[in-house]
C-alpha cells in the first residue's frame, strides 16, 4: 500500500457569469462512402486550441455528422479539421456552422457549499476510502458500484461502476485485483468509460489522448500527465483517473448528493459509522467486508 494520494480535482471551467455559446457544426461529405470517414477536429482561438483535437466519424453510408462545441462567447473561433490518414484521406469534406445558442452557466445552480467536498478514492489493490473517510481493502474480480444515486435504488439517475480485474504478480502466490475501467452511467445508459490506458469513450465513441466536451454542456474530459480529469455537470461529479496507480478519485459536487448516494464509497452523510451499507440497506461491519462488497457487484460482470 503506497498511501492514499489526493489529487487536484479539475476545477470547473464554467464560472458563473461566463457567457458561453454552443456552436453547432455540420461536417458534410460530397457523397456516401462504403467505409467510415474519420476527421480530426479542433476549435481554435487564434493559434490556441480550445477544444480538441478530437476524431469524429461519419459512418459508412452516411453523408454528414453534426458536432457541438461549447466555448466562451464573444470570440471568433476557427474550426480546424483534416481527414485522418487512412481510407478517408482522399475524400471531400466541408463544414457548415448550422447554428449557435447561448448557454447558461450550469455552475450557477450547482455551486457546492463552502465546506470540503466529500471525496471517495479507490486505488492500487484496490484500497478504498469512502466519502466519509473510512479506509478498507476489497479484492473482487467483477464490476462493482463505486457510487450511485440512492434516492431510487432500483432506477438510479446515475451510477459510477469500476471493473476490478486480476493483476498477477510473480512475487505473490495469489492474484491481486485492480481497476481496469470506470463507467459513468446516466439513466441506465453508458455516458462515459475511462480505460486503464487513459483513453476514454463518450457514448461509445473512442477518444485517444485528447480533450473533449460531452454533449451539450454535460461536461468535459481532459487527459494530462497520466491523469484523466472529468468534470460532469449532471450528475455533478468530478472524477480523476490516475493511470500509474489505477486509482479513481470521485468528488460529489451537488449539495443534494450528500446522504443520497450509496455503493462501495458509502453514503456521504458525514457519518463514518454507517458506510458499509449493503445494497439491501443492511449495515454490516468491516468483518463482513466481502458481504458488503459483493452486494454492490454488477450482476453478470465477473471475470
Ligand atoms: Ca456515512
Amino acid at each position: 500500500f503506497l498511501g492514499t494520494k489526493w489529487v487536484q480535482v479539475f476545477t470547473a471551467t464554467w464560472p458563473c457569469g461566463d457567457n458561453r455559446k454552443t456552436i453547432y457544426v455540420n461536417f458534410v461529405l460530397e457523397k456516401a462512402y462504403d467505409t467510415d470517414t474519420k476527421i480530426h477536429v479542433s476549435l481554435k482561438d487564434g493559434n490556441t486550441v480550445v477544444i480538441g483535437p478530437l476524431v469524429i466519424t461519419i459512418p459508412a453510408g452516411q453523408t454528414s455528422k453534426q458536432i457541438t462545441f461549447t466555448a466562451p462567447a464573444d470570440k471568433i473561433y476557427t474550426v480546424w479539421y483534416g481527414l485522418v490518414k487512412d481510407g478517408s484521406k482522399k475524400r471531400e469534406v466541408q463544414y457548415i456552422q448550422t447554428d449557435q445558442q447561448d448557454v447558461s452557466p450550469p455552475e450557477c445552480t450547482t455551486i457546492p457549499p463552502p465546506t470540503p467536498k466529500p471525496t471517495g478514492i479507490t486505488e492500487q489493490d484496490p484500497h478504498m476510502t469512502t466519502f466519509d473517510g473510512v479506509r478498507y481493502n476489497f479484492q473482487g474480480l467483477c464490476t462493482y458500484v463505486l457510487t450511485q444515486d440512492c434516492s431510487n435504488i432500483n432506477k438510479p439517475s446515475f451510477q459510477v461502476t469500476a471493473e476490478f480485474r486480476g493483476k498477477y504478480s510473480e512475487l505473490r502466490s495469489k492474484p491481486l485485483t485492480r481497476i481496469n475501467a470506470v463507467d459513468v452511467n446516466v439513466d441506465g445508459m453508458q455516458l462515459l468509460r475511462i480505460l486503464k490506458n487513459d483513453n476514454f469513450l463518450i457514448k461509445g465513441q473512442l477518444f485517444t489522448n485528447s480533450t473533449a466536451v460531452i454533449g451539450n454542456g454535460l461536461g468535459t474530459v481532459k487527459v494530462e500527465d497520466e491523469h484523466v480529469y472529468v468534470q460532469l455537470n449532471n450528475p455533478a461529479l468530478s472524477l480523476v483517473w490516475t493511470k500509474p496507480t489505477h486509482g479513481i478519485n470521485i468528488a460529489l459536487n451537488g449539495p443534494n448528493m450528500r446522504g443520497n448516494v450509496c455503493g462501495l464509497l458509502g453514503n456521504a452523510n458525514g457519518d463514518p459509522e454507517d458506510d458499509f451499507m449493503k445494497s439491501d440497506g443492511v449495515i454490516v461491519t468491516k468483518d463482513d467486508i466481502y458481504e458488503f462488497g459483493d452486494s454492490w457487484m454488477v450482476p453478470g460482470s465477473c471475470e
